[in-house]
């Protein structure tokens, strides 16, 4: 067989890329030794963008962490599909409380830690849109304002999954939920990662599973900081989009290629970084494949409803700079 030189998109990967690389620079769930901290047997669905983006989250905190991490869970689907009592998925000392205060929880544990000199031992908040924008807000406020030493990471699937798809103020305009016909109205919903950097915080991040890789390395860097640090996580839900298993990712990447959301850091309320849009899509490709759009296409097009979500993703283009080319970023 003639030589094939190494091409570049190869490196990276989560196939044979990581191997190509050097051992400190490949993906953390390429490592055999990960910690599997979410592990199988849970009860997610098939093609839970929720699951997959809490194992990579979570496994990369750990090894950010030397396996010194604790973890808070909010109520909802990533909690209940883990941990149906008395079995749990997870192997990291986790905990669960209520719905609306899993920031004050980690808050707390942070401070206990602390007040035993054991601030190695790093926490975790993790939970749904749900329980992130609307009832644990006052708690995730109050942990950004007194810059409390705490990772809070929030699984956006723009609803309430885990009780039969109810609108959250995450949920985007004109998603049909159980208790909507068109979801958020227009100019509506709230924009936690712009809410997070307007209180000044060290870290903020956004991501999808998508792209895997930006995941585990915007993990990894907020480990890096002390102080209250939020990463916001784009996670399409089967069930709740209508969607089959095997589009999550595909609309994953095309929510971060239309425009709709965009991927980026900041950095103590300043974008630091941006992920530009590679190629291009109009809204449409990322609407249609979705049952809670269809009325959008059918029994006739809503030509106007279509245009201003795509003002939406091209406002969003403009302001976070999302085309161009790579090295722009
Ligand atoms: C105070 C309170 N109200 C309501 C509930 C019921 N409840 C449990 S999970 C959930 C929805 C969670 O939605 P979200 O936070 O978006 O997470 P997802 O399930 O979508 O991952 C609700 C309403 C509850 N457990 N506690
Ligand atoms: S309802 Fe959605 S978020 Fe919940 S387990 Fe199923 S796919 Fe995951």
């Amino acid at each position: 067989m003639p030589f094939q030189p190494v091409k570049y998109y190869q490196t990276g990967t989560f196939t044979v890329g990581n191997r190509l690389l050097p051992p400190e620079t490949r993906s953390v769930q390429a490592n055999m030794r990960r910690t599997n901290s979410l592990n199988s047997g849970h009860r997610a669905c098939q093609g839970c963008g929720e699951a997959l983006g809490a194992r990579y989250a979570i496994d990369a905190a750990m090894s950010a962490t030397s396996n010194q991490l604790v973890a808070v869970n909010a109520t909802g689907c990533l909690e209940v599909f883990s941990t149906p009592y008395p079995e749990t998925s997870w192997q990291i000392p986790w905990i669960h409380s209520l719905f609306g205060n899993a920031p004050a929880v980690a808050t707390g544990i942070a401070a206990a830690l602390k007040a035993k000199n054991k601030e190695h031992v790093r926490v975790i908040a993790q939970g749904g849109d749900g329980g992130t924008t609307d009832i644990g807000f006052g708690c995730l406020s109050g942990m950004f304002e007194r810059n409390d030493d705490v990772l809070y990471i929030c699984y956006d699937n723009e609803a309430y999954m885990n009780t039969g798809v109810q609108r959250s103020s995450a949920t985007p305009p004109e998603a049909r939920t159980a208790t909507t016909t068109r979801g958020n109205s227009f100019g509506q919903g709230k924009n936690l990662p712009l809410l997070a950097m307007a209180h000044g915080i060290p870290y903020v991040a956004t991501a999808t599973v998508a792209e895997l890789r930006d995941l585990e390395a915007k993990v990894k860097r907020a480990m890096e900081f002390r102080g209250a640090r939020y990463l916001h996580i784009l996670v399409p839900c089967p069930l709740g989009w209508g969607h089959a298993a095997d589009a999550t990712i595909r609309l994953a990447r095309f929510a971060k290629e239309t425009g709709l959301f965009p991927v980026f850091e900041a950095e103590h309320g300043e974008v630091v970084s941006v992920s530009k849009i590679r190629r291009p899509l109009p809204v449409e490709e990322y609407l249609k494949p979705q049952r809670r759009f269809a009325h959008l296409f059918s029994p006739v097009a809503r030509t106007q409803a279509i245009a201003r979500i795509q003002e939406m993703a091209d406002r969003n283009i403009r302001k976070f700079g999302l085309s161009g080319s790579m090295s722009d970023a």
